[in-house]
């Protein structure tokens, strides 16, 4: 097993930022938008709206990916009954956190779900594809800023505010990377800092860890690596940056929050579900778990339909039944409240009976 030994202990409690600049760069560099342009933007992709929180006192960031659950790093220390206040008005607490398996030797994952006592107002959609080298990539951290530091090399003004910043690049190692500092060992993927790069070249700075590295899919941006490290030539200067890659940990991130059913991830099995299901019933290849794919296999059809409908009712959520979710996931979900009534679902089945093929109707392998 390849583990590079690139990242200086040091660093597992720093992490990263966004620094730019394609010329003498800061990070939110002169000239970066305050929001997602061009190429940059997506559907319902916004700065003001993006899952991407600060954790306590700025030590690290953290990506909502669903209702209640956030995914950081394990490097930084997150523990059941701890605190948070994302706006400094509504406060959360931590219910419990997991963490992926360990690998091979047992050296934990660098990667924390984190479990909050209710609903967040907005979570991020889970990338499950393969990465390749050259994909663009937003990254987003409450990290500080930055400038770069001589030739293809960032440094980071430990001076500047943490606040919610992005800047961009594109993958440079998409596969098999241990991203390692000797007390953790995750795959992951990396994008080298180039002052000639992308439109707003960044790398992580400290605070950033935790935070979420972004492709995109169609015309939306995905979550595919939470920033994890820096890798550096010299005492402060850096020019790699590191994610744990999402997709490497996708079933148990998944599994770990919510059901079979669940399509939208606010943690409840509901009429808004089976609204996606049958909505991309029929699908035959390339579905998520998005789409209504709830076994995988990237079709969306019957046995799907029945996950959910053993499912149907079902809720993960620490907050008290019937307590409403504010929901608007990246692309746009139902934001309305939801009739939690079986009846409804089966009112609806006779549509989606038509859509498949009846002589298959009772495979439970289609
Ligand atoms: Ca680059
Ligand atoms: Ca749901
Ligand atoms: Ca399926």
């Amino acid at each position: 097993m390849l583990r590079p030994k690139a990242f200086p202990a040091g660093l597992s409690l720093l992490c990263l930022l966004l620094v730019c600049g394609r010329a003498s760069a800061i990070v939110a560099p002169p000239g970066t938008p305050a929001d997602f342009t061009g190429q940059w933007s997506g559907t319902g992709w916004s700065m003001s709206t993006v899952g991407v929180y600060q954790w306590q006192g700025g030590v690290g960031s953290a990506v909502a990916v669903s209702a209640e659950y956030l995914l950081t790093v394990n490097h930084i220390s997150v523990t059941p009954g701890d605190t948070w206040s994302p706006d400094g008005v509504n406060q959360y607490t931590v219910v419990s956190v997991s963490h992926p398996p360990a690998a091979g030797d047992g050296t934990p994952v660098d990667l924390t779900l984190v479990k909050l006592d209710h609903p967040l107002a907005h979570w991020e959609t889970l990338y499950n594809g393969n990465l390749a080298t050259n994909t663009s990539v937003i990254m987003i951290g409450h990290g500080l800023s930055g400038s770069t530091a001589g030739g293809d090399y960032f440094t980071w003004d430990t001076s500047s505010p943490k606040i919610l910043r992005w800047g961009t690049n594109t993958i440079d190692l998409a596969s098999g990377i241990g991203t390692d500092n000797g007390t953790f060992y995750s795959n992951g993927f990396a994008m080298w800092f180039d002052t000639t790069g992308s439109d707003y070249e960044a790398g992580y700075g400290e605070g950033d860890s935790g935070g979420g590295t972004f492709i995109k899919v169609g015309n939306k941006w995905e979550l595919a690596g939470i920033n994890a490290y820096v890798g550096k030539y010299t005492s402060y200067t850096y020019n790699r940056s590191y994610a744990v890659s999402v997709s490497s940990y996708y079933n148990w991130i998944i599994n770990s929050m919510t059901v079979a059913g669940d399509a939208n991830l606010d943690l409840q099995v509901s009429f808004a579900d089976y609204q996606v299901l049958e909505r991309n019933f029929g699908m035959t290849s390339g579905a998520t778990w998005y789409d209504g794919d709830f076994n995988g296999d990237g079709a969306v059809n019957f046995a799907d339909y029945q996950a959910l409908e053993a499912n149907f009712g079902k809720s993960t959520l620490n907050a008290p039944a019937g307590l409403p979710t504010l929901q608007t996931p990246q692309g746009g979900g139902p934001g309305v409240p939801e009739p939690a009534c079986l009846a409804l679902l089966l009112a609806a089945l006779p549509a989606l009976r038509k859509k498949r093929p009846s002589t298959k109707a009772l495979n439970p392998k289609l």
